[in-house]
């Protein structure tokens, strides 16, 4: 199922995107995928201009990985020119958000280091196993039972491991539309969602032409809200700025886009050596990760509240994992490498390394010492 790695030729095969529906719609729900698209190959990215000013700007916060060849993340069949299609898949990890949920403005009364659970000030996505895991082998599943009905198919799957805008994919191929603080947002299913991607060397026809935005994809759990316009829009946050203005480190732009170097998220997962200076209050309570831009969202909020009729639950494996409860905050602030290894490989979690988790857990605990973090939990049970 993996590319060549030598250039040999790699016959495409035809299928009209009724056809490839229809087999998505078997395979899918048995590999807990919630929605799936199709782009074809090669396709202009109508955003292609936000990504190179991110990166011209330094948005990008000191993820050279990001920035090592821009142009190449435009076009995927640069590298793999066998590839006439890109499929996206996305599956939930959460029901949206409950209204007041994350919000510092909030207020609420002060906790004490372990109440709620330190699982409660970690980042939805990141409380269970690690989704690059889950989500990589449910699409490999479904790819699979594509090929049985599909000899010969040939992919190459990534979940956030290839040079793929993978949220601009999602939008042209229907899956939603990208909100102000820059997430793949459905009208139903809110933002709580993961992405992933694979090449594949299927011509497919019928789907709207490169760079058009489909208005659903081939495959959902969940219808869309109805378009009024023809071409699903880009963005439907309208003249909300919920995020901007709860994102307590200034790091949504008004007009939208993230400085991925003033992030909470950053700060708290990717960021290696000490966390920012003097800015210590703004991290709160949050442990790894953060959800405020997402949790404030109302669409996040409806979501919750009124889910689809119908809607299968959220995949086995990304609920808190029991063993966390057996550790506290103080502990995690002291937390050997070997115990953090013996814990945190296959979850999220191990992307922050020891004395990342080692240092945020310390943060957290003196800002709750101050009373900084009285509202700042991810949650409150
Ligand atoms: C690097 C990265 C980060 C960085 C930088 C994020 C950023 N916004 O740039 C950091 C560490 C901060 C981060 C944080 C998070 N991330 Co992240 N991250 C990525 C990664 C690997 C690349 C993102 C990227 O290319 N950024 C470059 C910018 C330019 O692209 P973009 O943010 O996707 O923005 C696109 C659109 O939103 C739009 N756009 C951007 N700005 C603007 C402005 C205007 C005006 C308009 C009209 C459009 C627009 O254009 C861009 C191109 O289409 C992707 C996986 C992937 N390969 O795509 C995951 C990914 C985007 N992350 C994801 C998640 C879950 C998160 C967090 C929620 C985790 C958390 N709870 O802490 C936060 C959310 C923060 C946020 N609001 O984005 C998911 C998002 C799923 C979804 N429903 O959208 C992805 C897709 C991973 C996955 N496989 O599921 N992330």
């Amino acid at each position: 199922m993996t590319a060549p790695r030598t250039p040999e030729p790699v016959p495409a095969i035809g299928i009209d995107a009724a056809t490839l529906a229809a087999l998505l719609a078997r395979a899918c729900p048995a590999h807990h995928l919630d929605l799936a698209g199709a782009v074809v190959l090669p396709c202009p990215l109508p955003h292609a201009d936000i990504w190179r000013s991110y990166v011209a700007e330094g948005r990008h916060g000191g993820l050279d990985y990001l920035a090592r060849d821009p142009e190449a993340r435009l076009d995927p069949t640069r590298r793999d020119a066998w590839a006439g299609a890109l499929l996206i898949f996305a599956q939930r990890y959460t029901d949206g958000w409950p209204r007041g949920d994350t919000d510092p403005s909030a207020g609420g009364p002060a906790g004490a280091a372990d109440d709620p659970p330190w699982t409660a000030r970690v980042s939805r996505y990141a409380r269970g196993q690690d989704y690059h895991d889950l989500l990589k082998g449910d699409i490999e599943g479904t790819l699979a039972a594509l090929a049985r009905e599909l000899p010969g198919l040939r992919a190459r799957v990534a979940v956030d491991t290839g040079p793929y805008l993978e949220r601009e994919y999602a939008w042209l191929a229907g899956l939603g539309f990208l909100g102000r603080n820059t997430c793949l947002i459905h009208e139903k299913l809110g933002s709580g969602m993961f992405l992933g991607v694979a090449l594949v060397n299927l011509q497919v026809a019928g789907l709207p032409p490169a760079g058009v935005p489909a208005v659903e994809p081939l495959y959902a759990v969940a219808a869309r809200r109805r378009h009024v316009a023809p071409v699903a829009p880009a963005s439907r946050c309208g003249t909300c700025t919920r995020c901007v203005e709860a994102c307590p480190t200034q790091a949504i732009r008004p007009g939208g886009g993230l400085d991925a170097g003033l992030c909470l998220s950053m700060w708290t997962i990717d960021r290696r050596g000490e966390a920012p200076v003097g800015r210590d209050a703004e991290q709160g309570g949050l442990l790894f990760g953060c959800d405020i831009c997402q949790a404030v969202c109302p669409w996040n909020t409806h979501a919750d509240a009124t889910p689809p009729a119908g809607l299968p639950p959220v995949r086995d494996g990304y609920a808190p994992l029991a063993a966390h409860d057996e550790l506290t905050l103080a502990d995690l602030a002291e937390l050997p490498d070997d115990a953090f290894a013996a814990r945190f490989r296959r979850t999220p979690l191990w992307r922050c390394h020891p004395d990342g988790l080692r240092r945020n857990a310390a943060r957290v605990l003196a800002n709750l010492k101050q009373g900084a973090g009285d509202d700042a939990g991810q949650e409150r049970p």
